[in-house]
């Protein structure tokens, strides 16, 4: 979803509901702020750690909704609460381990980019290209191996190819076409979309899958794919050939009668235009049917023989698939009133999430393994339609995202793409700095960005994890766990507590059981195990949100690299009794690395220290000073540098437009050390 208008109606009506529920409050979104005292809970609950204000009077936050600043005080803990120690027991031998997960990928959790808003993300140009967003995407591609975007979204439909643009722009959003109720813009793009993201792939591990229109079943538009085969090759994952087809007929781009069958009947249309172009060469990279589930069921489409039919067409079958959505704030309609944030809220800081959201595409995961073909959650995110301000945005997602990916590979998707839409809506991974603010301010890290952190590392490189939802606790929704196993052997275990209580007395300790006699294994623990802790005050928290002790930043305080001294904690394991116990804070969630490939992959991280760099700018585009990065980087980046050009101002680093390889060092080296803003390629 492209768009996304502030909830001004929906909030200001919350907060009536919450002014007469003295202990459900808002802060900051109203005006002049006036402190009142946080209601003690009369039984067992504790005070939330963040200072929550209520305001009454009108709305005053008019600005973009990526930077809203409005918290929600964290749900009151269960009444009873679940117990706070348990223990989780689980093989050495993934063989040993019932119902366990196809194997993935570290590239699992990617990464959705409409393809209007690729311009203010990624880059303007070819040629000059976002070096926060280089930074975000190294710091994956690194734990991952690579990292995978689509680039696509609604806009795709009417995207079409020109040579070039007024101003040397990338791409030019129409927004007059009226005919369109989602209010998609129409979307005119040029070659050098498609050269950016070469350019990107130059520098940083990332593999791309590209929209191309599904509007015009007369008129065929392949340009994106002919030039995207041309342009990007090898790093092309696929082409999406129709997006959330089941909205076309209520979206008004085809009849309300539109069907499953209709939808065949198209793609038979499709596939016979695609295997008649000879400009694109490769044919079976197409990925479908991408239904939201809104009006179909994966099952009405598999039931048209569509996979039997077009199999050999397409790469992946996917979805897509938002858990809520916060619409009626765009679209005011009788039939779906504003939600209530606060009612919401409780919905995404539970296990049971996750299991709700997977239930409806098991036999599709089923299906998909039999057809062989990998199934993706192509879209999603806390809430289509922008999310929920306090929710898409607080640390509720970066627990919730991570439990919704590993619920989903848990569950037999392979891969899911996390939305991003813009400066408009809340749930960014990483929203770019206001391009009315100075550089000084930088960008924005969602704390979605967090999540995709913590799975890549899941997840690791090995291609070979499988992932177990443990039912920890005897399922309880509040403390989820996940073995995971890689070249199959028990390797890590990735454990969520969703409460947020700052006394302590809801952080729960885990007591890991690894083989043993039970199994009729060897004992499985090793004499100690690492781990690693994401954490925050609150489930509200926006700023404050740290992974093994390092920050990203906090709204406009970020360029996409760590900060501050990595922390990972050592903890001894009893060999005998074959236990490591393990204690997880309420809110967080922690990474234990049993194995000792799992450990070596994060001692062998070089992510851990990079000193602050100085940098110097003109205008919006930075050059750096090479003596200055020779002397503040730690050995790593040094070592990085070696080969790289002259980059001082004025100085030449011999690359004419194309990326040249002193130029690409340069570049991953900014990638992991130095950068503001914006870097132009000369
Ligand atoms: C963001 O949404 C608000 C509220 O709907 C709207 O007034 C504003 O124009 C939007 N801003 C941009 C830059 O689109
Ligand atoms: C940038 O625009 C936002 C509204 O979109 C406004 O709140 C902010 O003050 C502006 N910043 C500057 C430096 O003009
Ligand atoms: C599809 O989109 C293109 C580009 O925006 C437009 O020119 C064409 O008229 C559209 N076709 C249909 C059938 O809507
Ligand atoms: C799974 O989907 C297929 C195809 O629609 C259907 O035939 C089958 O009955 C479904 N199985 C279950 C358990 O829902
Ligand atoms: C995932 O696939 C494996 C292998 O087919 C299967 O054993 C397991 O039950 C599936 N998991 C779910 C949740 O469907
Ligand atoms: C994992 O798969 C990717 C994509 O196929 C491949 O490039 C990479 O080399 C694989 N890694 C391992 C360790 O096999
Ligand atoms: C940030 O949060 C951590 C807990 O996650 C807390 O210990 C620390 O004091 C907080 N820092 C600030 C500046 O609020
Ligand atoms: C490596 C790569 O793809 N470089 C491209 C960067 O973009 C320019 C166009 O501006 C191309 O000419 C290069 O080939």
């Amino acid at each position: 979803m492209a768009n996304m208008y502030y909830p001004l109606l929906a909030l200001s009506s919350c907060l009536l509901v919450s002014v007469a529920r003295a202990d459900v409050t808002i802060y900051g979104l109203f005006g002049q702020t006036t402190a009142a005292p946080v209601q003690q809970g009369a039984s067992s609950t504790s005070a939330p750690s963040t200072t929550f204000i209520t305001v009454p009077g009108p709305p005053s936050y008019t600005g973009l909704a990526a930077y809203n600043p409005v918290y929600w005080e964290p749900p009151a803990i269960p009444n009873p609460p679940p117990p706070t120690t348990f223990a989780i027991g689980v093989p050495t031998d993934q063989n040993l381990m019932t119902g366990i997960s196809i194997p993935q990928a570290g590239t699992f959790f990617g990464f959705s980019i409409e393809m209007s808003v690729a311009n203010q993300l990624i880059g303007t140009s070819s040629k000059n290209l976002n070096v926060p967003f280089l930074n975000y995407m190294s710091i994956i591609a690194e734990k991952a191996g690579s990292v995978h975007i689509r680039v696509g979204g609604n806009t795709q439909e009417t995207a079409f190819v020109v040579d070039s643009l007024a101003d040397g722009k990338m791409i030019e959003k129409d927004k007059e076409d009226a005919s369109n109720p989602t209010a998609t813009p129409v979307l005119a793009l040029t070659p050098d979309l498609l050269y950016m993201l070469a350019n990107v792939s130059s520098l940083v591990n990332i593999n791309w899958y590209l929209g191309i229109p599904f509007n015009d079943t007369a008129n065929w538009r392949f340009q994106i794919a002919e030039l995207g085969e041309a342009i990007l090759g090898d790093r092309l994952l696929g082409f999406q050939a129709a997006n959330e087809p089941d909205l076309y007929g209520q979206h008004g781009h085809r009849p309300l009668t539109y069907s499953p069958f209709d939808f065949f009947g198209e793609y038979a249309l499709f596939t016979q235009a695609w295997q008649a172009d000879g400009n694109v060469p490769v044919k079976n990279k197409i990925i479908a049917p991408s239904t939201s589930y809104a009006v179909w069921s994966p099952e009405q489409v598999w039931d048209t023989g569509f996979v039997e039919a077009y199999g050999q067409y397409l790469s992946h079958l996917a979805v897509e698939h938002y858990p809520a959505d916060n619409c009626a704030v765009i679209f005011p309609n009788p039939q779906n009133p504003p939600r209530d944030p606060l009612q919401v809220l409780p919905t995404y800081l539970t296990h049971q999430a996750g299991l709700d959201f997977v239930q409806p595409y098991l036999n599709s995961t089923a299906l998909a393994q039999q057809w062989g073909k990998p199934f993706l959650l192509f879209e999603t995110n806390t809430a289509s339609c922008g999310g929920f301000p306090g929710i898409s945005d607080a640390f509720t997602s970066a627990l919730w995202g991570i439990d919704h990916a590993l619920q989903l590979a848990n569950s037999n998707f392979s891969g899911a793409l996390f939305h991003f839409g813009g400066q408009n809506v809340s749930y960014n991974p990483f929203t770019a700095a206001p391009t009315n603010e100075s550089a000084l301010h930088g960008w924005t890290t969602g704390p979605l960005f967090y999540s995709a952190v913590f799975v890549a590392e899941v997840m690791g490189k090995s291609n070979t994890t499988r992932i177990k939802d443990m039912g920890a606790n005897n399922g309880n929704g509040q403390t989820p766990a996940y073995a995971v196993f890689e070249n199959g052997q028990f390797s890590k275990m990735a454990m969520i507590n969703y409460m947020t209580d700052p006394s302590g007395a809801n952080d729960y300790t885990a007591t890991i059981y690894v083989g043993g006699s039970g199994w009729n294994e060897p004992n499985g623990v090793p004499a100690s195990v690492q781990v690693k802790y994401l954490l925050a005050p609150s489930t509200s928290e926006k700023d404050n949100i740290t992974w093994a002790g390092q920050t990203l930043g906090g709204r406009f305080a970020s360029d996409g690299r760590w900060k501050g001294e990595e922390n990972i904690q050592t903890v001894p394991c009893d060999q005998n009794a074959n236990s490591c116990t393990v204690k997880v804070p309420a809110p967080g969630a922690a990474i234990v690395y049993f194995s000792q490939d799992a450990q070596a992959a994060i001692a062998g991280e070089s992510y851990s220290t990079y000193p602050t760099t100085v940098l110097t700018k003109t205008k919006n585009t930075v050059t750096i000073d090479p003596s200055v990065l020779a002397t503040s980087n730690g050995d790593s980046g040094k070592s990085r540098l070696n080969n790289m050009g002259g980059t001082s101002q004025g100085g030449t680093n011999g690359a004419a437009g194309a990326v040249a390889p002193g130029v690409a060092a340069l570049f991953s080296a900014l990638a992991g050390v130095a950068v503001f803003f914006r870097v132009t390629i000369r």
